[in-house]
């Protein structure tokens, strides 16, 4: 952003994100040419964990900065493997004044740095080794191997996600973890979550696509796992920004250390969150949801070797997302054809109204879920739910029988049929069938629950809210927005909702028609 500039929602999906020039200091960053091993690139901090300077590092071979035996060790690495990034973390041990000190080294290729004149740019990323047995077979093994059985006896898409979310908690130790569900506009839902106890729950909140712009998603399509360990952290700038043979900026987009877009620190701070950490969860590639940590008592970083295995826990999740989201699609239509077969036999009964025989045990909400539904045929109405007076029912049902439609279907009722919605206010979402002179069946939904109270503090108390001038657009601001775009939309109806629904109208128009022929033949 040019300086002065305000941030709004169009130049914040502008933001470039993968080149931010600057890295979290929980680590250094070191660039070299992989032909003769030179540092070219390297984050200012090198003075603090190494001891050395930029000036003593820049232009050095590894084997100077790191010694010896460590550069052995991760150029061999890489000498043996395609792709590094597929065998991270490497384990070094690197002599820092005197004394040895062990580091995990996350090491890959910086994206597009080769050419056909120049070797890649090799980034390698060290982070302190954090003490515990980062890479035993208690701390990951044996969980992973646990969660992978618990996913595997899952038999609903809800028990994934709450298998994924207690697993990844347990895993990584943070306060929170969220499985974060995308609408087809990436609008999103907290579908799962464990968190701390004392904390108020985020489950069923939503959150408009905008939180998460869309070159952080294609982001997020490439580098399944981020840390932002601290979010109080102080950028640390990677000099020269320029690679001196490229001549262009690093591109971090798969550095675990990449510093963060300043507006998504404010929105964390604003959050009260502390440190925040995100899995991809993908569906033929493209971003399907994320599985969001948030840690609210300072900092918090997870080894790599957790991070890891919650990184894998992520790609088996979404493996097993898209078989279980067929099942209980096929279970729920199995579900679906039993009830409507009961409901067609209940009207299939002369002596009971028709209003009863939909209204009964199973009844229409049964078939098609909503928050309430009424039916109104041979002068009666018979109502289910959360729906309006009898009266409002048949005025309802008279504007929807002059529509001349035999099914109607919205999500937006005050958008697309703004008379109906007059005669029923409260209503975002309606489903209605009509048999002409027959019968008017209608099922409702209310505007989606779309309220988060950003001022509210997830830890139970007020938090002061920071009034940046620089930054006039703040994550809340955007929430307004949002509020008012999606405001009197309902949750979408599913292609097997309105398909079962459609099948029930035809079974009604037979019904009917039946019923019409008995009574005229008992009246002759
Ligand atoms: C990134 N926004 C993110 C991320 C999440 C969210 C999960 C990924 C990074 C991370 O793990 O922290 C959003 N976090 C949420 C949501 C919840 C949550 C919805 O916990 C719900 C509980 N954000 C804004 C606005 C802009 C914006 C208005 O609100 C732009 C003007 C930008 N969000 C933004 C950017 C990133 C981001 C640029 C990428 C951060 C990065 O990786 O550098």
């Amino acid at each position: 952003l040019a300086p002065g500039e305000a941030v709004d929602l169009d130049n914040c999906a502008r933001e470039p994100i993968h080149i931010p020039g600057r890295i979290q200091p929980r680590g250094l960053l070191l660039a070299l040419r992989t032909d003769d091993a030179v540092v070219t690139q390297c984050s200012e901090n090198v003075a603090d964990v190494l001891g050395t300077g930029p000036d003593g590092v820049l232009g050095a071979p590894l084997g100077h900065v790191i010694g010896t035996d460590a550069a052995r060790t991760l150029l061999d690495h890489v000498a043996a493997v395609d792709d590094p990034r597929l065998r991270n973390p490497v384990e070094v041990t690197i002599p820092v004044g005197g004394t040895a000190e062990r580091f995990e080294a996350v090491l890959h290729h910086a994206p597009g740095s080769a050419t056909a004149t120049r070797p890649a740019v090799l980034v390698v990323e060290l982070e302190p080794f954090s003490g515990h047995a980062a890479l035993s077979y208690t701390s990951t093994y044996e969980p992973v191997r646990d969660a992978l059985t618990q996913l595997d006896r899952a038999t609903s898409l809800q028990e994934l996600y709450d298998v994924a979310v207690e697993r990844v908690r347990e895993l990584t130790g943070f306060d929170r973890v969220m499985l974060y569900r995308f609408d087809a506009d990436y609008n999103g839902e907290v579908a799962a979550e464990a968190r701390r106890e004392d904390l108020n729950p985020f489950l069923g909140l939503h959150y408009p696509a905008s939180d998460i712009p869309p070159q952080a998603r294609a982001l997020y399509e490439k580098n399944w796992i981020r840390l932002i360990s601290d979010v109080d952290y102080r950028p640390v700038p990677v000099v020269p920004t320029d690679d001196p043979v490229g001549g262009a900026p690093l591109d971090l987009t798969y550095g675990t250390l990449r510093s963060v877009s300043p507006i998504h620190v404010e929105y964390l701070q604003n959050m009260g969150v502390g440190a925040s950490m995100s899995i991809s969860l993908l569906r033929d590639g493209r971003l399907w949801g994320l599985i969001a940590c948030h840690h609210y008592s300072g900092a918090h970083a997870p080894s790599y070797a957790a991070r890891a295995a919650a990184e894998f826990l992520g790609s088996t999740l979404s493996a097993r997302l898209v078989t279980q989201a067929e099942d209980d699609r096929a279970s729920a239509a199995r579900r679906s054809a039993g009830v409507l077969a009961r409901l067609v036999a209940a009207t299939r009964d002369d002596d009971a109204p028709l209003t009863d025989a939909l209204t009964g045990t199973p009844g229409l909400l049964d078939l098609v879920d909503a928050d309430g539904a009424f039916v109104a045929a041979e002068h009666r109405v018979g109502r289910l739910g959360d729906v309006p007076a009898e009266e409002t029912c048949l005025r309802l049902a008279r504007a929807l029988a002059e529509l001349d439609v035999e099914v109607l279907v919205t999500d937006r009722l005050a958008e697309e049929e703004p008379e109906l919605a007059r005669i029923v206010p409260d209503a975002a979402g309606l489903l209605a069938l009509v048999v002409p002179d027959g019968a008017v069946t209608v099922w409702l939904r209310r505007e989606v629950v779309q309220s988060v109270d950003w001022g509210g503090d997830p830890r139970n108390k007020a938090i002061a809210r920071r009034e940046g001038d620089t930054v006039r657009l703040s994550p809340r601001k955007s929430f307004a927005r949002w509020r008012e775009i999606v405001r009197g939309t309902s949750e979408p109806w599913t292609d097997d909702q309105v398909d079962v629904a459609t099948s029930l109208r035809s079974y009604l128009a037979e019904g009917l028609l039946l019923r019409g022929r008995r009574d005229i033949r008992a009246a002759a």
